[in-house]
């Protein structure tokens, strides 16, 4: 499913402005959606791709449900914290949470390093 993926990134892009306040915990960080790949980039805000939220870009495995092909792409994280202790090329699993603003990264576990 490319649409979603293309939708996901239009909304990451077109976010921007509407990025004051993060809920970090509550029924909202249960994931959607489970995923696993390897970390291609971590992007603490400001970054290109988003002047206010944390972005982590994830070469994706098939996400059941939502994506049915592996490919990179970038993701907004629900909180900078999830990021800490990541490095690119770790492997990892993650939840995502379907909000009316954006796909977000809401849970990183990370499996193994580069
Ligand atoms: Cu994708």
């Amino acid at each position: 499913m490319r649409r979603a993926c293309a939708l996901a990134l239009v909304t990451l892009l077109v976010s921007t402005a509407s990025a004051a306040g993060q809920p970090a915990r509550g029924p909202q960080t249960a994931p959607d959606y489970r995923g696993r790949g390897v970390v291609l980039a971590l992007l603490p805000p400001p970054s290109d791709l988003h002047a206010t939220r944390p972005v982590i870009v994830i070469e994706h495995e098939p996400i059941a449900g939502l994506m049915d092909e592996r490919m990179s792409m970038p993701f907004i994280a629900a909180s900078t914290a999830l990021l800490s202790g990541l490095r690119k090329g770790d492997h990892i699993a993650f939840g995502l949470k379907d909000t009316p603003d954006a796909l977000l990264v809401v849970t990183i576990e990370r499996l193994s390093g580069p």
